[in-house]
């Protein structure tokens, strides 16, 4: 039973749709939560490793969690409009530099099924409208 979960768990986070197993949690399945983190479903295009540049400003960055959260502009590349969401941010990223309110352009990479933020920058100049 406890190996039919790990599988079940893995499998979850190889798809990243951790919404089952939080339906598994409810129906009285303890499903340990490996990775915390909340992922964007994407339809991702041909390519697995795909990257995806974007910009936008920064709302909140939880450290400890590695989770940032982002007033991104539109995405064509990803079929994204303008919208605020949560990335996980890649390890290989300084955190440090991560402020926010601070306006970025940054890249997303799509690491198992799940868009991680693996650059961000200050943007180079500033920008027109109003965040969303
Ligand atoms: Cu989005």
């Amino acid at each position: 039973m406890e190996g039919d979960l790990e599988r079940i768990t893995m499998r979850l986070k190889l798809i990243g749709i951790p919404v089952v197993a939080a339906a598994l949690a409810g129906a009285g399945v303890a499903v340990q939560a490996a990775d915390p983190l909340p992922v964007t479903p994407v339809k991702p295009p041909a390519a697995t490793t795909a990257t995806f540049k974007g910009t936008g400003q920064i709302v909140d960055f939880v450290a400890e969690e590695r989770l940032i959260t982002v007033a991104h502009d539109d995405m064509p590349s990803l079929g994204m409009p303008a919208m605020t969401m949560d990335f996980p941010v890649a390890a290989s990223v300084d955190a440090a530099a991560i402020t926010p309110g601070q306006t970025v352009s940054f890249v997303l990479t799509l690491i198992d099924g799940i868009l991680t933020v693996t650059e961000i920058r200050p943007a180079a100049g500033p920008r027109g409208g109003a965040s969303q």
